[in-house]
């Protein structure tokens, strides 16, 4: 029998889970906490295709780091101090038998989850097992439950079935059966009782490692355990042995026991339920048949499984009654906190959004940008990178020929040679083998007013004069005399005799295109009067774009003028210049990545 081998459970008892079955851990760790256990019931994870590091959980409220080793005889090294049970996936079967379960000797109970073990590869394992001297629940099994101590794996089920089931503390009753489901069954019948003191499911597959004997006979010899149930099923002559022990005095404890599938007497062929091991191969694995032996030899079978909990609860009262049941004062029902996610699927709980961002959304299946779904924004031609950019700085869509402004932009300050401070410094940090974000940062830093970074000023100075309706030498004056350079104005290389082309291709367009250029026509007033002075202080590419950008968001007609003026306020022009830094790292770090 492998009833000797399988472990005590204790309110101490550890294992390892085999494989990254978090959901499964997770769900150990809330019982542990339904049962008051003090430490998890995990000691460790075994992820043999990932590295030694830690994963965390949830431990009651608090966050628990539990290790997680890359081989198992790390684990055990570590922790391996007391007995652990493993529970490990399928295929880690086939790595026992390899290993001859040598590393697994103080693992004393494993109870392998998986199906679709081949049979001849589980028989194989049992017999490394007996060698070994450990007990295997499964495979194809729940596990089991052992109320307010230890819990295999999701063996009881979802939080409300613990807590209806009342698993999170013992009683008297120990159950055996094969699969989950059943399990649940039992669970819940049993719960009419003083409650289940063990349950163990031996799994669906022909060839169990612990067989219902092994597991009755465990029970029979806790003394804590004061009545017993079993739920069989169609196929093989587990009950049979239960039958026998009855009869030769190995099990003396009342035993409530059931087979399902007598159905399938009422065809005239073999039927196969859901377990692999669930089919009659000839009249003796019937359940009729099984249940009649179980019945003669002095267990009490029911007529059917409806009947199946009332008999349960009668043998129950009976040992009440005669006093070999003390029914426990009921504790008070533990509480696991929530889940904040599905408490919120639920609609029991809200919080604030740390922040809501009212522009893009990727909340959803896909992205949007101002309430567009970004396919939407690819499959509009008209749209583009102005577009886009429009829905995202302005949270509008703006006509074709503010998008294909905003492009023109970006496209003619994309890139600059060596010479400016942005692309100098990109473009050093490149060649000194930094890669393309740190030389990004390199080339950003540089942007401030004498460099790039003059859009935002130059809208804010050129507007407010025309508003104030000063005449373009009146603004002049004004600068001078309050020592201010006019942003917007002046280039340390373009001048009247070396035109910037840029600023020509935007003017060219703003006067084409837009509505109206009233503070384009006011900049270029003031260009007339400072290039006096000197030859170089000319409406540059920033004043350019600046005064341009003020006309279109004012004569566009898609703002009203506080939405305007806010926007200049608030300065977003600048973010060109940044765009075309981007653009400049690319380029440096693409050409370092060919050369
Ligand atoms: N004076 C751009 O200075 C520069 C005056 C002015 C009235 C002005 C200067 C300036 C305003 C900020 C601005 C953007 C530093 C520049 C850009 C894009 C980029 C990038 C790139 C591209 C040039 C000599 C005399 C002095 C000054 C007077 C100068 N600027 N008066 N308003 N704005 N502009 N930044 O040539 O009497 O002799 O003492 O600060 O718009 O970023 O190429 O890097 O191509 O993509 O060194 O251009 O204009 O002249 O400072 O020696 O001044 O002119 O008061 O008068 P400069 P300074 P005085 S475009």
């Amino acid at each position: 029998s492998e009833s000797q081998h399988l472990m005590e459970f204790s309110a101490d008892t550890q294992a390892f889970v085999y494989g990254m079955q978090t959901n499964a851990v997770q769900r150990m760790l809330d019982f542990d906490t339904l049962c008051g256990r003090k430490t998890p019931s995990v000691a460790a994870i075994i992820n043999p295709t990932g590295e030694a590091t830690f994963e965390k959980f949830l431990f009651g409220s608090a966050d628990v780091l539990i290790p997680v080793y890359s081989t198992l005889s790390e684990a055990v090294e570590r922790h391996g101090k007391t007995p652990k049970m493993l529970v490990p996936g399928f295929h880690r079967v086939e790595h026992h038998i390899a290993n001859g379960l040598k590393v697994l000797e103080v693992i004393k109970t494993h109870a392998i989850i998986a199906e679709g073990v081949p049979e001849a590869l589980t028989r194989r394992l049992h017999v490394e097992a007996a060698k070994a001297q450990v007990a295997i629940i499964g495979p194809a099994t729940v596990g089991g439950i052992m109320p307010g101590r230890f819990r295999i794996g999701n063996a009881g089920g979802a939080v409300e079935n613990l807590l209806l089931a009342k698993l999170y503390r013992p009683g008297s009753v120990g159950y055996t059966t094969k699969s989950g489901g059943m399990s649940n069954e039992l669970n819940n019948i049993v719960a009419h009782t003083d409650g289940v003191r063990e349950g163990i499911a031996i799994g669906g597959d022909r060839w169990p490692g612990l067989r219902f004997l092994d597991v009755l006979l465990r029970f029979e010899a806790d003394p804590n355990v004061k009545m017993m149930v079993l739920l069989g099923e169609v196929g093989g002559r587990e009950e049979y042995l239960v039958a026998e022990a009855i009869e030769d005095g190995r099990l003396t404890k009342p035993l409530v026991a059931w087979c399902c599938g007598t159905a399938a007497e009422a065809f005239d062929y073999e039927v196969q339920f859901g377990h692999a091991g669930a089919r009659a191969r000839n009249e003796e694995e019937t359940a009729g048949a099984k249940n009649r032996a179980l019945a003669k030899a002095g267990a009490h079978v029911p007529r059917s499984f409806d009947e199946f909990g009332d008999l349960i609860k009668a043998v129950h009262r009976a040992l009440v009654k005669a006093g070999v049941v003390a029914v426990q004062d009921e504790p008070p029902v533990p509480k696991l906190p929530g889940d904040y996610e599905s408490l919120k699927k639920k609609g029991l709980v809200r919080k604030p959004a740390n922040f809501v961002c009212s522009i893009s959304d990727d909340r959803g299946a896909e992205p949007t940008y101002a309430g567009v779904p970004i396919s939407e924004i690819a499959k509009d031609e008209t749209l583009g990178v102005g577009g886009a950019i429009s829905l995202l700085w302005f949270r509008r869509r703006l006509p074709p020929y503010v998008s294909k402004f905003i492009e023109l932009c970006v496209v003619t300050t994309a890139d600059h040679g060596p010479c400016v401070s942005g692309a100098h410094n990109t473009i050093v940090a490149a060649r000194a083998g930094k890669d393309l974000v740190s030389s990004l940062i390199s080339g950003l830093a540089t942007i401030g007013p004498r460099f790039g970074g003059a859009l935002d000023d130059a809208a804010r100075m050129f507007s407010q004069a025309l508003d104030a309706r000063l005449t373009p030498a009146e603004f002049v004056e004004k600068c001078k005399a309050d020592k201010t350079v006019i942003m917007g104005i002046g280039h340390r290389v373009k001048s009247l005799d070396n035109p910037d082309a840029r600023v020509v291709l935007i003017k060219e367009y703003a006067k084409k295109h837009f509505p109206s250029t009233p503070l384009l026509e006011f900049a270029l007033a003031v260009e007339q009067i400072t290039t006096k002075k000197k030859a170089n202080l000319i409406l540059n590419v920033d004043g350019c774009i600046a005064v341009c950008f003020v006309d279109l968001l004012r004569g566009c007609g898609e703002f009203s003028r506080s939405e305007a003026d806010e926007l200049v306020q608030n300065g977003v022009l600048n973010g060109l210049f940044v765009a075309s830094r981007l653009e400049s790292a690319g380029q440096q770090n693409s050409w370092r990545a060919v050369a």
